[in-house]
C-alpha cells in the first residue's frame, strides 16, 4: 500500500512557533511518526511539503495510479483552494483531510473546508496524532475498496 502525505503552506515551520496551537514537534518528527505507523501495516510513505498551491495541485494530480490514498494537510489552502478541491476530484485517489488543530474550535474562517466534501473524511484536533490516526484510517479505506 502506498501513501502520499502532503503538507501545505507554513507547515515547514512546525515546532518553531505557536506550540500551543500546533504542538512542539517539527514536521520531520511528524514524518517519523507517520513512517513508524505505516511500517506497522507494511505501507510505503512518500512525505512532502510545499508552500505553493500549484505544486500541491500537481502532486495530487500525479498521484493517480501511483498511490492508494492521499493524506492531506493543506494548511490555509483548506479554506480557500478550489484548485486543490478540483484536483482531488480529478485524481480520483481517496483523500483524507488532516489538521493538527481543531479547525472547528478556531476562528470562523477556518470552520469551512472546501476540501472536506470531496475527501473520504477529516481528522482534526489531535495534534501530531491526527497524522497517525489518518494512517490508520487510510489502511481501512484500502481494505474497503
Ligand atoms: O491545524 C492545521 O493543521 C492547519 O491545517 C494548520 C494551518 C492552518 O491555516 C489551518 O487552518 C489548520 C496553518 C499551518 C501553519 O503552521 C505553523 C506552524 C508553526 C508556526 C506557524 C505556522
Amino acid at each position: 500500500m502506498k501513501l502520499l502525505v502532503l503538507n501545505g503552506p507554513n507547515l515547514n515551520l512546525l515546532g518553531t512557533r505557536e506550540p500551543a496551537v500546533y504542538g512542539s514537534l517539527t514536521l520531520a518528527e511528524v514524518e517519523r511518526l507517520v513512517r513508524e505507523q505505516a511500517a506497522r501495516h507494511g505501507a510505503n510513505v512518500d512525505f512532502r511539503q510545499s508552500n505553493h498551491e500549484g505544486e500541491l495541485v500537481t502532486w495530487v494530480q500525479e498521484a493517480r495510479g501511483k498511490f492508494d490514498v492521499i493524506l492531506l494537510n493543506a494548511g490555509a489552502y483548506t479554506h480557500t483552494s478550489v484548485a486543490l478541491r478540483d484536483a482531488i476530484v480529478a485524481a480520483g485517489v481517496p483523500t483524507i483531510e488532516i489538521h493538527l488543530s481543531n479547525i472547528h474550535a478556531r476562528e470562523e474562517f477556518r470552520h469551512r473546508s472546501l476540501l472536506a466534501p470531496v475527501c473520504v473524511g477529516q481528522i482534526s484536533g489531535f495534534g501530531a496524532n491526527s497524522y497517525v490516526l489518518a494512517v490508520e484510517a487510510a489502511v481501512k479505506v484500502k481494505v474497503k475498496s
